[in-house]
């Protein structure tokens, strides 16, 4: 320190006091709004459709199944995601969650789960090109689509949506 003028060492002082608010920072990003929330899980829903409605389309036109297990790998992760994206303070416009998410919580949870596996096995049978397995698993994938949204989704948007 003896080598370091004045204002070399208040510099000094001032960097080695803002490492670790600084570090802090990166650590801690700004949280997504509510709203936020609500829109980017309104968004995956929507590719997860698009994806699932596209391989019907492979499927009833006597396509290759084998390249869809990426999409089905991909509907896999998103169920395993899915109740992340319902965190408390996200019951707000414009979703279509019915108050139940929060208050039966291990229904849904359950849900996304059997979502989850139906979408595991949905991603060996195209992994294995099975056309005719794959329909049906197709199938059995819809079935816990539909399972958590009569329980949990409402079919009219809430007004401001
Ligand atoms: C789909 C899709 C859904 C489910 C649901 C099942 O293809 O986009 O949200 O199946 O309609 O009833």
């Amino acid at each position: 320190m003896q080598s370091l003028s004045t204002g070399q060492r208040g510099l000094l002082a001032v960097a080695l006091t803002a490492l670790p608010l600084t570090a802090a920072l990166a650590q801690a990003p700004q949280g997504l709004s509510a709203e936020q929330i609500v829109r980017a899980r309104q968004a995956t829903y929507g590719l997860s459709a698009g994806t699932f409605g596209e391989m019907k389309m492979v499927v009833d036109g006597g396509g290759e199944v084998r390249p869809l297990v990426f999409g089905a790998r991909m509907l896999q992760r998103w169920a395993r995601t899915l109740p992340t994206m319902f965190p408390a303070g996200t019951d707000i416009p414009p979703t279509k969650a019915k108050a139940e998410v929060w208050s039966d919580r291990a229904t849904f949870e359950q849900r996304a789960q059997a979502y989850a596996e139906a979408a595991a096995r949905l991603a060996e049978v195209a992994q294995a090109g099975d056309r005719a397995a794959f329909a049906t698993q197709w199938d059995a994938v819809r079935q816990t689509c539909s399972a958590c949204h009569d329980r949990f989704r409402q079919e009219a948007q809430r007004p401001g949506s």
